[in-house]
């Protein structure tokens, strides 16, 4: 019998675009997910994973206390007292013996969608100790993003949103929005955002080894896979010799446009069509449109960053937008701002910050730069396993899978069995958290509260949505910060910034000001554009304003701002710098690429609108119909090995195997074989949906060595890896 049934607004944070949601609670529990007609930009949007979200907030399979692992590797259920009492003494045994050099954090993709996780988990890694390993999913997806803009803006957050709602040429390279709803791009709608452009009389180009679903509906390019950086050099090398970069605006704006002229000049478009597999004309042609249309904006993302020069194709994909004279002006690519008084004067401080952290700061193993405090998780196995100094003895991932995210994850397994102490924050047993010593229960987005403080700079349209948690939590789940904190308390020494932080809630508590990550982030709100500024400013959003009196969210300004590069730039004068020593080197190594013998096919990655990387495979919803883990081939490659529609076959690259089923399609180029990734469930995780679904881990085809990761970002190299198919 239902004695209370209720309908709250709030948002999704599956992924980028945070789509309008609308809750209905009945007895105190969630019991459906309906998009929200009211909410100003999704207007009743929604894709199925989110509202599948019910499966998740009532899995039977969540972990929903806390468990320890048993002598025979199963797991029983503990009280967080003893759970808790057993992680804080043996970490603080471990800190106190070999310093907080021997403890690391994995923090994944969904950490990033919780600002009190995220806050939390980077003052408990910064403050334990200098020397603390930690690991993201970033250096698995946008490390390189944020080093392009580090080199040409002076900080890694500066990041060029394409003005998709006012442009006439949109060029998306190695995205597939259509899909994935966006990335580094927070647009909802954003396929109908996309087609307006085309209905305004613009046109939309895609760039992608695949005729995606995103290609399919605009205008398709193919390209070899990883031939992304030459084909922009040669753009440029066009822009160029045709004298179609208006030299003295840019000047204006940038230093080293003769630099980047003469890095590019040998790049004609004849010289790099063998790697790129697009005919010199079609180059050409791309590059007048560019420079003749009013307005365009080249976006590109995990395509363009996970090759093996990915910084360079980042770099340059901003270098054809800033040469055609399309940053920071409307129709091309903007920057978003937070809008909080004295905003240039802090991104000055932590751009210079983070530049000297990552000239300084080097990975113990393979010496690489940190980037935003981050290390490659590429290198995490290597770090557990290497001794010495800073080898990791404990490791703690949170909201993250790292064995099927991250390459080579059976090496990751082994390493995993040779810590002290294992501990996972996250909703399910997983093929990660399986090897953990304790598994610690959290709440699901919809059991906290939430503003999405991450993407805020990547919106179109600027706009502020704060929600609070539309159920109580189940079980005897808590949210991660708040393990976080218990965590901090119980440390034995207790390093001075956990000391510090304890000293101002009492301080704050004796003034009767809670200090919680909500008494930060109401702080951020209150600050940025449209906030009340605690007071002076009547009117202006709180975080209880925004849930209060706007609960589907408030829009601030129609449009992202143009002509503020100067404020964002960080540089002297507000100067993009395009020259730099590592982009120079980068540029040499590209005639040196060589692909090894007897791996005749490039493999690229496949989202796929019912998975959301390794998490969403438990729901019933969106695994039925024998949806199954499926490669795609193109059929005449396939015929020539007698491979048909449906066989199964072995993939090998020069790092490993997997066998899967195969799809032949035309619609991907030639030589180019399409695996989507987060599968490969095995019996070791608690998820039974998902262990049935199975399907095989691609990340086993992916190299660890530190060789193969890129060497300005530290990222994975996740695109173009060579491989050979055979029948089984
Ligand atoms: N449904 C769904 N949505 C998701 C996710 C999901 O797993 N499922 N994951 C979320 C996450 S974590 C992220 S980071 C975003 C990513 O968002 P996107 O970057 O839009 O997502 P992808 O589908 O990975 O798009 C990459 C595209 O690049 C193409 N590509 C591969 N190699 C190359 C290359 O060398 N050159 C070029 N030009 N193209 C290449 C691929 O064929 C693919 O179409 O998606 C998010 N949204
Ligand atoms: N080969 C290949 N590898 C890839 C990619 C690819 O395209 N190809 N994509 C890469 C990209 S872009 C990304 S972002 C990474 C993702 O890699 P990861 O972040 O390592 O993994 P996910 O699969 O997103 O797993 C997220 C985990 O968080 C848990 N979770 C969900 N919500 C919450 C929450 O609110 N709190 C907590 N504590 N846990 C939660 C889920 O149960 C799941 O176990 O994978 C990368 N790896
Ligand atoms: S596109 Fe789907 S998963 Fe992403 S935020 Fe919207 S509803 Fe959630
Ligand atoms: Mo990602």
């Amino acid at each position: 019998m239902v004695d209370s049934i209720e309908y709250r607004p709030t948002f999704c944070r599956i992924c980028e675009p945070l789509c309008g949601m609308i809750a209905t609670v009945e007895n105190g529990r969630l019991t459906a997910l309906r998009p929200d007609r009211e909410h100003p930009l999704s207007t009743g949007f929604a894709c199925q994973k989110g509202i599948a979200f019910t499966e998740v907030q009532n899995d039977p399979d969540r972990v929903t206390v806390p468990l320890r692992k048993t002598g025979d590797g199963g797991f029983e259920e503990v009280s967080w007292e003893e759970a808790m009492t057993d992680i804080a003494a043996r970490l603080s045994g471990i800190v106190r013996r070999e310093g907080s050099g021997a403890v690391g954090w994995y923090f994944g993709n969904p950490g990033a969608f919780s600002y009190s996780h995220l806050m939390w988990a980077g003052i408990f890694i910064k403050g334990l100790g200098r020397h603390t390993h930690f690991f993201t999913a970033a250096s698995q997806d946008v490390s390189n993003r944020m080093v392009a803009s580090q080199l040409l803006y002076g900080v890694p957050t500066a990041l060029p949103i394409p003005d998709v709602l006012r442009t006439e040429l949109l060029v998306v390279i190695g995205a597939n929005p259509v899909v994935s709803h966006g990335s580094v791009l927070t647009l909802p709608r954003i396929k109908d955002r996309i087609s307006d452009v085309v209905k305004r009389g613009g046109r939309v180009v895609v760039i992608d080894p695949r005729k995606t679903e995103t290609a399919s509906a605009f205008e398709w390019l193919g390209i070899r896979p990883d031939g992304d950086a030459y084909l922009l050099l040669s753009v440029l090398q066009v822009l160029f010799d045709e004298g179609l970069v208006a030299c003295d605006a840019i000047r204006r704006q940038a230093d080293g446009l003769e630099w980047l002229k003469h890095r590019c000049a040998s790049f004609t478009p004849e010289a790099t069509s063998a790697r790129t597999g697009v005919e010199p004309e079609v180059v050409r042609a791309l590059a007048r449109d560019l420079a003749r249309a009013s307005s365009a904006a080249v976006y590109g993302r995990f395509g363009t960053s996970t090759g093996q020069s990915g910084t360079l194709t980042t770099y340059l994909i901003d270098a054809v937008n800033i040469v055609t004279g399309n940053l920071d002006s409307a129709g091309g690519t903007l920057f978003g701002d937070l809008g909080i008084p004295g905003q240039r004067w802090s991104m000055k401080l932590t751009g210079a910050y983070l530049r000297r952290a990552y000239r300084t700061k080097r990975s113990r193993v393979g010496g690489f730069p940190r980037v935003i405090g981050a290390e490659p998780a590429t290198l995490m196995a290597k770090e557990i396993t290497t001794p010495g100094r800073r080898q990791i003895r404990a490791l703690f991932v949170s909201a993250g899978n790292p064995v099927l995210s991250v390459p080579n994850g059976d090496e990751l397994e082994s390493a995993a069995e040779e810590l002290e102490l294992m501990v996972g924050l996250d909703l399910y047993v997983t093929e990660t958290t399986a090897h953990c010593d304790y598994i610690l229960p959290v709440t699901t987005m919809y059991e906290r509260d939430d503003f999405p403080v991450t993407f805020q700079t990547q919106q179109t349209t600027p706009f502020r949505q704060a929600t609070e948690a539309v159920v109580d939590p189940v079980g005897d789940v808590r949210q991660e910060w708040e393990i976080i904190d218990d965590l901090m308390q119980r440390m034995v020494p207790r390093p001075p910034v956990f000391t510090v932080l304890s000293g101002v809630r009492k301080l704050l508590g004796w003034c009767g000001v809670e200090f919680t990550p909500r008494t930060l982030i109401d702080g951020i709100i209150r600050m940025s554009s449209g906030g009340d500024r605690f007071g002076m400013r009547r009117g202006g959003l709180t975080f209880r304003r925004l849930t209060a009196d706007y609960p589907h969210g408030k829009v601030l300004e129609q449009f992202l701002p143009s002509g503020i590069a100067k404020t964002v730039v960080v540089y002297r004068g507000g100067r993009v710098h395009l020259q730099h020593e590592s982009i120079a080197t980068e540029i040499q190594k590209l005639s040196k690429r060589t692909a090894p013998e007897g791996f005749p096919l490039l493999m690229i990655g496949r989202r796929e609108p019912r998975s959301e990387n390794s998490w969403m495979h438990n729901s019933e919803l969106l695994t039925r119909g024998e949806r199954g883990h499926q490669a795609l081939m193109n059929i005449r490659d396939a015929a020539a090995l007698d491979i048909f529609d449906g066989d199964r076959i072995g993939v090998t690259s020069p790092y490993g195997t997997i066998e899967i089923a195969v799809s032949t399609t035309e619609d991907i180029m030639a030589g180019v074989i399409a695996i989507p990734h987060g599968w490969g469930h095995r019996g070791t995780g608690g998820w039974q949906v998902a262990n049935r679904a199975g399907g095989a881990n691609v990340n086993r085809l992916t190299s660890s060595s530190p060789e193969d990761i890129e060497a300005i970002s530290g990222m994975a190299w996740l695109t173009g890896v060579p491989v050979r198919v055979e029948l089984l």
